[in-house]
């Protein structure tokens, strides 16, 4: 008899960043869940069953029973407030507000430069037999370094993680970006100028959220 579905399920993939943001957040929540996986990325293009989860094609999807959503921020704010588990978001309007700050500039200007523009092009273009176009590393390079300044700027000083002693959406949303990032040797250049940044990198690679969703490329880093 086939085992009962579980009642969260994540479409997406294992190597993709969003679905790793989102499932940073069952994990650290202790939610189970069943990923499903969705090939987006081959020749056939986006399975026509996946546009109806998500007009836009991307990944990854949520369906809580028969509850469907889209938009990681939104996913993983949803999935903080509908489960128990430790709270992921602060508690003051302020700290909040910083929060969802970081996770806006990581959507908006960091996550194309350091995943599309450095470790697409360094690490997975050549595994698929592309070299790299370093007319287009170069030129992401500028904005992932404005995109670590501003980042390290709205940390707050003297804590482990981003905002405190403990993680929130912020930095669920940003290990999965950095750490692909950080693959590369031009990611681990730039890091290397940004100690925060890099510290931060190595506390989060220990939590158990992160080790439970280590992704093809991590673990046959060079
Ligand atoms: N705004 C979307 C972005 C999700 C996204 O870009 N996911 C990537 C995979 S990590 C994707 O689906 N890319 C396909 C594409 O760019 O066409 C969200 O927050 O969920």
């Amino acid at each position: 008899m086939p085992a009962p579905e579980l009642p969260v399920q994540l479409y997406g993939l294992e190597r993709s960043v969003y679905t790793r943001i989102a499932r940073l957040a069952l994990e650290e929540k202790g939610v189970p869940y069943a990923l499903q996986e969705v090939e987006i990325f081959g020749p056939a293009g986006v399975p026509a069953e996946h546009v109806v989860r998500h007009p836009f094609g991307r990944i990854p999807v949520l369906r809580h029973g028969g509850f469907m959503l889209y938009e990681t921020a939104s996913i993983t704010r949803y999935v903080d407030e509908a489960f128990d588990g430790p709270p992921l978001q602060p508690a003051t309007p302020g700290e909040r507000a910083r929060m969802n700050q970081i996770v806006g500039l990581l959507d908006a200007y960091a996550y194309r430069p350091l995943v599309w523009g450095v470790f697409v092009e360094r690490i997975s273009a050549p595994r698929s037999g592309r070299a790299p176009d370093e007319a287009r590393i170069a030129d992401a390079l500028p904005s992932c370094e404005r995109a670590l300044a501003a980042l390290t700027a709205l940390t707050t000083p003297d804590q482990p993680l981003l905002l405190g002693p403990s993680p929130t959406l912020a930095d669920l949303h940003l290990f999965p970006m950095l750490r692909y990032f950080a693959l590369t040797p031009d990611g681990r250049a730039m890091l290397a100028r940004f100690t925060r940044l890099d510290e931060w990198l190595k506390r989060m690679d220990l939590r158990p959220s992160v080790e439970g969703t280590r992704s093809v490329y991590e673990r046959t880093e060079a």
